[in-house]
């Protein structure tokens, strides 16, 4: 079965609300409070929705977090029964110091189709559409990765662009490419939109990789699974991460998860700008209205469009 047509555009509400919210804390330094915003909006965007849905991947684990957590019950009870992964704000230090690239961010899946990731990291490699399955592994050395990539793009690696966070813990990663002259797109946060660069035309970027949160991964994982790109992924555990893994459900704590093991069957996914972006425009808030641009998919009804709404304040 699929996701209902209609809920699309309820998700995208949702976002839009949320990225509103947060879009008030723009350059105000107050990370919780532009957190705090985005995640009332969108648990009251969600509880007005005929849906029988569930949290699954959330602001935390629900002694640490009053909205959103996971397992939360969200909407009205009345429609299809739906997993949502949400990140009502992904790249709070964006919206903080008025930087772009800040979004509100969701996925929804029918239940159980979601990877139930903990909030911990999670190493990533990433590719675009149409390219041969399985092509890179986590196993593989940097280099190998990028030959067989380049191969398959009938180029060499001096052309190829791998997008990465910026952090010591990638410094081996980052001297392995520039050894091979790759191009660098470092980012300071925000790899969801770093995932996304992979299938967005107008972007350069050809191959994420490195370690990253875990949610945010399945958030991209839905992403790319609407555009056929492919990520393969492996959780990054503490011995305490461990136990609340295993706890989770999760036996094979060393498993490399593809993109079929993130997302099952249908999907959809929205993000919208809350700050200015490379891949949408950010809020823009006139006196009686404000104006949302959304990163809009629907895996099953093909559906990858950037809404423009305009709401009444
Ligand atoms: C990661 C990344 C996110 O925060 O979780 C990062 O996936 C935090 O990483 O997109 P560090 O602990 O190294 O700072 C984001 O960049 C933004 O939420």
């Amino acid at each position: 079965m699929s996701i209902k047509a209609e809920y699309l555009k309820l998700f995208v509400n949702a976002t839009e609300k949320a990225a509103y919210g947060a879009s008030k804390f723009i350059g105000k330094n107050d990370k919780i409070g532009a957190d705090q915003a985005a995640v009332d909006n969108m648990r009251n965007e969600f509880n007005k929705i005929n849906m029988d849905g569930k949290i699954v991947i959330g602001e935390g684990e629900m002694d640490e977090a009053p909205m959103l957590f996971i397992g939360e019950e969200v909407g009205t009870k009345k429609g299809q029964k739906l997993d949502l992964a949400v990140d009502p704000l992904e790249g709070t230090n964006f919206v903080a110091k008025n930087l772009p690239n800040s979004f509100s961010v969701l996925a929804a899946s029918e239940q159980n189709n979601l990877f139930f990731a903990p909030d911990t990291y999670m190493e990533k490699i990433a590719i675009g559409s149409n390219l041969p399955k399985d092509l890179v592994d986590l196993d593989n050395s940097v280099e190998k990765n990028i030959c067989l990539l380049a191969e398959a793009k009938n180029t060499t690696p001096n052309k190829i662009t791998v997008c990465i966070l910026e952090r010591p813990r990638h410094n081996k990663i980052i001297s392995s490419l520039r050894k091979m002259n790759v191009n660098l797109k470092l980012i300071s946060d925000g790899d969801v939109s770093g995932i996304i660069y992979i299938v967005d035309q107008n972007s350069p970027v050809d191959m994420y990789m490195g370690i990253g949160g875990g949610p945010e991964g399945v958030l991209a994982a839905a992403a790319l699974s609407c555009y056929g790109g492919q990520i393969q992924t492996r959780l990054v555990l503490n011995s305490d991460e461990s136990i609340r893994a295993k706890k989770m459900g999760i036996i094979d704590l060393k498993k490399k998860y593809n993109i079929d093991d993130m997302i099952k069957g249908d999907v959809m996914f929205c993000a919208t700008a809350i700050t200015n972006g490379d891949l949408a425009d950010g809020i823009k808030d006139q006196k009686e209205f404000y104006e949302a641009n959304t990163i809009a998919l629907h895996k099953d009804a093909e559906i990858n469009t950037i809404f423009k709404n305009k709401h009444k304040k």
